[in-house]
């Protein structure tokens, strides 16, 4: 990567079109490893389209679907090693998936119940400590800083662990993404932000958002390279991801890629995109979506075929399936865990609600009241 890399900030890396042709320059990634990247992919389509399901149904209180952008999520996170650190954002399914949660460790935390790792709370989405994935914070960019500050701690303490940290187009226009990008500059932390371009933030448009060029120029003014690359092709997205964690990993520093994708579903299960986007710019976006552009690119490398893509998506449909009967069997959270990882001895008031809760839920089963 030559000095800032305006060019790159400013461009639009891509390997592969949406019809799976070759456009740029394969990089060599091993059949096993692309294999790979596309069952992520699927996985995450599967458990995102369960999600929205399982929603609707009343079991999950709200979720962010991930449509569309299964591709930035797998093919940056697939650069990293295990021992590195990912700071996730709330539409990054495929990228916990890459980390080693499993469907039902995210089932267990989408429906509350008695194995949630994160045990209920509500001011974080997904993560878990095992896979050295933070919980994502509510509140738009927060992780950005936080990711910064976990870098520089591995950096002083000498190890060569690498953070990544995901966020939206809509997270840039927070000071935490400018007081982030500033001090990771200076400081030359070992870190990668990727910004998930969707071009939307709820209902505000990316023409809203900012008066730049694009997002990955906003790294240069911070002394930090930006690349904007086709978030959609995954090969282009594990490429640059590649590149900006050996850069990060070997001392020179952060780097900031724009993954331009598109947010093909509603903003969350509590959003109607009709009332500000039209159905032909979705239409339009469909086309250029990652997991049949990338299935066709595999099948003209004679690496899948039909009938195997078939038997993946069935045994992963199978899997998901599965994981969801066990999930829903598992009992709720017990009342307990809402005084639990605040107080190391819970004082006298929170003990005193704690009874009066307890004693709620007595009489409510005494009435016949459904109790969860
Ligand atoms: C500080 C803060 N302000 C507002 C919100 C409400 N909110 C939740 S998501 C969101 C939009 C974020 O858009 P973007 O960063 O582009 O991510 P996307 O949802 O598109 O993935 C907003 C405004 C919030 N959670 N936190
Ligand atoms: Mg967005």
């Amino acid at each position: 990567m030559s000095g800032l890399g305006i060019d790159r900030a400013l461009g639009f890396y891509r390997v592969i079109d949406e019809e799976g042709r070759v456009v740029g320059e394969e990089p060599d990634i091993p059949s096993a490893t692309l294999i790979d990247m596309y069952t992520y992919m699927v996985r995450a389509r599967i458990l995102d389209e369960w999600l929205l399901k399982l929603q609707r149904m009343g079991k999950v209180a709200i979720h962010a679907p991930n449509r569309g952008q299964e591709a930035a999520a797998v093919g940056a996170s697939m650069a990293l090693r295990r021992e590195d650190w990912l700071f996730p954002s709330y539409r990054e399914l495929g990228a916990l998936l890459v980390r080693g949660m499993s469907e039902e460790e995210i089932l267990d935390r989408a429906l509350y119940n008695a194995d949630d790792p994160l045990k209920g709370s509500d001011f974080a989405i997904y993560g878990h400590r095992k896979y050295n994935t933070i919980p994502a914070p509510v509140p738009v960019g927060n992780q950005i800083p936080h990711a910064v500050g976990a870098a520089m701690a591995a950096k002083i303490m000498g190890h060569d662990t690498v953070v990544m940290t995901f966020f939206g187009d809509g997270a840039t226009s927070r000071g935490d993404f400018h007081a982030g990008l500033n001090f990771a500059g200076v400081f030359k932390a070992p870190v990668v932000f990727v910004i998930q371009n969707n071009m939307w933030a709820i209902s505000v448009p990316l023409s809203r958002q900012t008066k730049a060029p694009t997002l990955a120029i906003k790294g240069v003014a911070y002394g930090v390279p930006g690349i904007r690359v086709d978030g959609n092709d995954v090969v282009a997205v594990y490429r640059v991801a590649v590149e900006a964690v050996n850069r990060a990993r070997s001392g020179e520093g952060p780097t900031l890629i724009e993954a331009r994708t598109y947010r093909l579903g509603p903003h969350t299960t509590a959003d109607d995109p009709s009332r500000y986007r039209s159905e032909e710019e979705v239409k339009k976006y469909e086309k250029y979506e990652p997991i049949r552009r990338f299935r066709r690119y595999l099948i003209d490398r004679g690496l899948l075929d039909e009938e195997k893509d078939k038997e993946l998506w069935e045994k992963w449909g199978e899997h998901t399936r599965k994981a969801i009967e066990r999930s829903l069997e598992k009992p709720p959270l017990p009342v307990e865990v809402i005084l639990e990882d605040v107080y190391s001895e819970p004082p006298w008031n929170l003990r005193e609600q704690l009874r009066e809760l307890r004693e709620s839920i007595r009489v409510m089963k005494e009435l016949g009241l459904e109790v969860e």
